[in-house]
């Protein structure tokens, strides 16, 4: 039986164990080879020397970075080694010997993305995928916890929700078909029987901007709750937030240590309420600061990260004036030219990791709202239905999960949120 580098280090001094994993340093002393063995859930020093025996000895030399082992020994302490523990070998095996390895430390974030499939291996990438794993089964757990139902929409649609700029185009046998941006539409659909339903899945967008928080191809986290007022669905967001802070908090302590990511940071975001301002007070508050900012206009990045200096949790952003929103936003019936729309922006720095609504219930002011932006009502006839058939006062969000991995993991890029990130006009592998 093979032992995990995590398990040995809980082992006694004396106790033998085989292990297996790739090589991650190598120090050749003469008399003595250190090895730094790397599996997926860590490092651990193996040490051939003298007493070893000579083909030991010999295949330890022969075992060069990121080489492919099997090994065994007798655990022993030495405070030198990291995590203070070490395996004395007595035999090793080299399985794939690995050629001069292209990684050696110091490399240009240009060659380390050319060379991704490899790169991958390296203990920060890790300790992000393994992050990212935790975010996924807490995703499924609140959900589940919920009562709500997990549903399966399609990639390949015909037509908009987030605007035609980004849309990616697909030849559909001759005639253009879309990349989906949201699975929102097809979330609304399936409330109409299933009442609440959550999906996790890719999104495209053909982002013109170049940004440290695009992507073209990202993981949409999407909620649709039919009965739903705003305020209801942005107590979901915050507590779904909020859940899965906590749940990273209590499994991926060492992961985030790896990261320099300081727990303390992240601790105040486990409890809710989440601040709530208005979109009209974030403007008053930014041309407090001296941003040139008027009521009407967007808020991007920089302002965003404005925004973010007065908080330490994430906070909500609402009433968004209705033309810088989708067309399937419901309007305030307080206040007609305010949209009941929310994003969630997250602190240090980073802003919108949620974007929701309440969503227009309404068959003719959502027609209005379709034809008003220049869309086509025809591309949205079955849409449409759902308001001519029963329809409901409902509520809606979709969060970006490299987004929200990215503060979480304290990441300054979100191509190191996903293994394979698309994004400045590249397919990497
Ligand atoms: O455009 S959103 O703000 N909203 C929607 O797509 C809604 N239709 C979702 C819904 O209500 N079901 O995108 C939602 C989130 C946004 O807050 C970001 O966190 C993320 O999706 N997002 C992205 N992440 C990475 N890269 C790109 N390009 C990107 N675009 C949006």
């Amino acid at each position: 039986m093979y032992k995990t580098t995590r398990e040995v280090r809980g082992l006694s001094p004396g106790d033998p164990a085989r292990v297996r994993g790739w090589v991650y340093r190598h120090r050749d002393l003469g008399k003595r080879v250190f090895i730094v063995l790397r599996d997926s859930e860590g490092i651990l020093q193996l040490v051939a020397s003298e007493d070893s025996g000579s083909e030991v000895l010999e295949e330890a030399r022969r075992a060069s970075i990121e080489s492919s082992i099997e090994a065994e020994g007798i655990v022993a302490r030495d405070p030198r080694a990291p995590g203070g523990v070490e395996l004395r070998l007595k035999s090793l095996r080299v399985v794939g010997r690995a050629e001069d390895f292209p990684i050696k430390g110091g490399e240009s974030i240009d060659y380390l993305l050319d060379v991704r499939h490899l790169w991958l291996r390296s203990r920060r990438l890790t300790a992000v995928m393994r992050i990212r794993d935790t975010l996924f089964n807490a995703y499924r757990d609140f959900f589940r916890g919920r009562g709500f139902w997990e549903v399966s929409p399609p990639m390949l649609t015909q037509a908009a929700v987030e605007g035609g700029a980004t849309l990616f185009k697909v030849d559909f046998f001759g005639k253009p078909a879309y990349l989906t941006q949201s699975a929102q539409l097809y979330l609304e659909v399936l409330i109409f029987s299933l009442e609440r339903v959550w999906t996790l899945a890719p999104s495209f967008r053909a982002e013109r901007s170049r940004t440290r928080r695009h992507l073209y191809e990202y993981w949409h986290l999407e909620a649709e709750e039919a009965w739903a007022g705003m305020e209801d669905e942005m107590r979901l967001v915050e507590d779904l937030v909020a859940y899965t802070v906590k749940r990273v908090l209590d499994e991926r302590l060492e992961e985030l240590e790896l990261l320099k990511r300081d727990p303390e940071r992240l601790e105040p975001s486990t409890k809710t309420p989440y601040p709530r301002v208005r979109y009209s007070e974030a403007i008053e508050l930014l041309r407090r600061k001296g941003v040139d900012i008027r009521y009407g206009e967007d808020l991007g990045a920089d302002e965003e990260r404005i925004l973010t200096e007065y908080y330490e949790t994430p906070f909500f952003v609402t009433h968004f004036p209705l033309e810088l929103k989708s067309f399937y936003m419901k309007p305030d019936p307080g206040n007609p030219g305010e949209a009941l729309a929310f994003d969630l922006l997250a602190p240090e720095g980073v802003g919108e990791i949620v974007g929701g609504s309440q969503r227009e219930d309404d068959y003719e002011r959502l027609l209005n709202a379709i034809r008003s932006r220049g869309l086509d009502p025809r591309d949205y006839e079955w849409y449409l239905d759902l308001r001519r058939y029963g329809s409901v006062p409902h509520s809606g969000f979709g969060l970006g999960v490299e987004r929200q991995l990215m503060w979480i993991a304290g990441l300054d890029h979100i191509r190191d949120a996903i293994p394979f990130p698309r994004f400045r006009d590249r397919i990497y592998p």
